[in-house]
């Protein structure tokens, strides 16, 4: 059989024909999903445009509380990470607040590979467990045989650390539901970062002294100039989308 039938036993293909591969943020509610959906968005917008393929849709209740999910697509940038001609990458966000079961399970089916948020305020610390543990109740088999890649986010490390739960607290939580061998299995599948630190740089890199040298002549910021705080945020849906690809072609080989 030849690779790009075979290509059709590991991708869904969208109506247009392109591969596209589903990557869920799940979290509990208030995690910051939404704010690293709209983050990276941004970025995009500001980088690349042309490879935002369908732009953030949130589903809201009017306080902003994500009622259904967020949801964006992107085209893969030829070249990166993959041989493939084109790929399509959607990302979504699952309402994390407990009534929203249903939903979560819906959005959660067919993904390709999931971005686990923990929030590390204090008085959160009850919803993480709750948001895991629902997740390893739906998905156990799938994640610990591999056959659905995962990596963990702390978001939030802006917070002073008198208002966050220690990370290694976290870390053995990953090793309690058996997500992780041992506390360095843990913090190897586990990036650290800040929504709010991220949406700030963004906001002043226009009036930083050396905006002109940051962007190309169509006015786009150039890769290389990306703030470490945005660098964080857009690591997550990067990395697990070479997972899902790594993940996928091995399979094919098989
Ligand atoms: N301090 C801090 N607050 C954040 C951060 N990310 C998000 N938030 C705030 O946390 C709240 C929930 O964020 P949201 O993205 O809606 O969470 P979601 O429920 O997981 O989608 C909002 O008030 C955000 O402004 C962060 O990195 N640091
Ligand atoms: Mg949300």
């Amino acid at each position: 059989m030849s690779i790009s039938q075979r290509l059709t036993d590991v991708f869904k293909f969208d109506s247009e024909g392109v591969p596209t591969i589903k990557i869920v943020f799940w979290g509990c509610s208030l995690a910051g999903k939404t704010s690293a959906l709209t983050v990276y968005n941004i970025l995009r917008r500001i980088e690349d445009p042309e490879h935002i393929y369908s732009e953030l849709k949130k589903i809201n209740d009017p306080s902003g509380r994500t009622i259904y999910y967020d949801q964006s697509i992107f085209d893969l940038p030829r070249g990166q990470g993959t041989a493939l001609p084109a790929l399509r990458y959607a990302v979504w966000t699952v309402a994390g607040q407990k009534r929203h079961y249903d939903t979560r399970r819906i959005v959660i089916r067919g993904a390709d590979g999931l971005v686990i948020m923990f929030d590390p305020s204090n008085e959160q610390w009850a919803d993480n467990v709750d948001a895991l543990k629902e997740l390893v109740t739906l998905v156990e088999d799938d994640l610990k045989s591999g056959d659905l890649p995962f990596l963990v986010v702390l978001n939030k490390i802006d917070l002073p650390k008198s208002e966050r739960v220690p990370t290694e607290d976290f870390m053995n939580l990953l090793v309690e539901v058996g997500l992780a061998t041992d506390v360095g299995d843990a913090y190897m599948r586990t990036l650290e970062m800040s929504c709010l630190d991220a949406r700030n740089d963004l906001v002043s890199l226009p009036s930083l002294p050396n905006w002109r040298e940051m962007i190309d002549e169509n006015g786009r910021l150039k890769r290389g100039f990306r703030p470490d705080s945005v660098r964080r945020v857009a690591a997550p849906i990067e990395q697990i989308t070479r997972m899902i690809i790594q993940n996928k072609i091995g399979r094919l080989k098989k």
